[in-house]
């Protein structure tokens, strides 16, 4: 483990030795890992702060909102609103882009997240998380609008998510590898404990959920069937399977011991190209899994190559452990 390296030395020390954290991105990183812990703390109290159950209210994806949802969102906004350093934000929870009120300066930046994402886990006690996604403001850009947004997971600047499960955990990307901080309660800061992330090239274990089955397309059936077969199959070897129904602790896992995680697009909704979102979930996660040696996918294309159309894009994802994701998308590519 590394020897207490808080978030902010980490910061500073990245910004002085690689210079490629400016200031206000680094304030920013700050701001978002602070709103973090206060949501890590509502998360803990669950029951004991009345914040279980649903709010009565749907987002704009017809989904219907936990109490957690509105809170978390509520406590990115409050948080990032005033310190100068965003022009504008989204979120997964609104319909449209919250532009920073003219009483505050505008930064540079551009903040994309989902406040709290495995919504489903939030009652049952199960590993939940926010996970966020950094853009810059596109230049001579002055009153900010949707289509600032629409940029390619490639431009992002920062990408990481915050994992609240047995532990609260910080991960990042700034583009120099994956680093992890785990939260010290008694110290209230964030504390450096895994820097250069790297994902198996190869592995045993897959994520998906299986009760999808009879929707898949023919290559994700292909795939999974490969890998029930087992060591009887062309694989030659046992598979495990994990669904958490959280993207941010199935990642979680990935990064940390490997594994390819799916989230295809199928026959219930032919219309829509997946259900998970492409600005708060995939491009993000995408990002630290390249970043971490991995790779990922919608099944034929990389996903942070994808241009969005609109805020709320929705992507098919394969993304984790790089030979994995590349057999899948073979899969895809061969389809007839
Ligand atoms: P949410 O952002 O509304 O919580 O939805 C996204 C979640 C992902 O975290 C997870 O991978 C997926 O939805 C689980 O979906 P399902 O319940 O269909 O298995
Ligand atoms: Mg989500």
């Amino acid at each position: 483990m590394t020897k207490n390296i808080s978030l902010t030395r980490y910061l500073v020390e990245q910004q002085r030795l690689q210079g490629h954290i400016p200031s206000q991105l680094r304030l920013l990183l700050e701001v978002v890992a602070r709103a973090c812990k206060g949501i890590s703390q509502a998360v803990n109290k669950g029951a004991l702060g009345g914040v279980l159950g649903t709010a009565g209210s749907e987002n704009v994806q017809g989904e219907v909102q936990k109490k957690l949802d509105i809170i978390a969102n509520e406590v990115l906004i409050e948080a990032n609103e005033w310190g100068g350093h965003l022009a504008a934000m989204a979120s997964e929870e609104m319909d449209s882009i919250y532009v920073v009120p003219n009483r505050y300066p505008q930064g540079e930046y551009l903040l994309l997240f989902d406040p709290l994402d495995g919504s489903s886990n939030i009652d049952v006690n199960v590993s939940i998380g926010t996970i966020f996604s950094v853009l810059k403001k596109p230049e001579g850009s002055t009153a900010i609008e949707e289509k600032d947004f629409l940029q390619a997971g490639s431009k992002q600047v920062a990408a990481g998510y915050c994992v609240y499960g047995p532990q609260t955990t910080l991960v990042l990307t700034v583009g120099d590898g994956v680093a992890m901080f785990t939260l010290d309660r008694e110290q209230g800061s964030f504390v450096l404990t895994e820097e250069h992330v790297q994902i198996p090239q190869d592995t045993q274990e897959f994520a998906i959920n299986m009760s999808n089955m009879r929707h898949w397309d023919e290559p994700v059936t292909r795939y999974i069937d490969e890998c029930l077969l087992g060591s009887d199959g062309p694989r030659g070897k046992n598979f495990n399977m994990r669904w958490i129904a959280s993207m941010v602790a199935d990642v979680h896992r990935i990064l940390t011991r490997g594994g390819v995680f799916l989230y295809p697009w199928d026959k219930r909704e032919p219309e829509k190209p997946g259900k998970l979102r492409l600005m708060y979930e995939a491009n993000p996660m995408s990002w630290l899994i390249e970043q971490a040696g991995g790779a990922s996918t919608n099944g034929r294309e990389r996903i942070l190559d994808i241009k969005p159309s609109k805020l709320h894009e929705r992507v098919s994802v394969v993304l984790g452990s790089k030979n994995e994701v590349e057999r899948v998308t073979r899969f895809h590519l061969e389809q007839k």
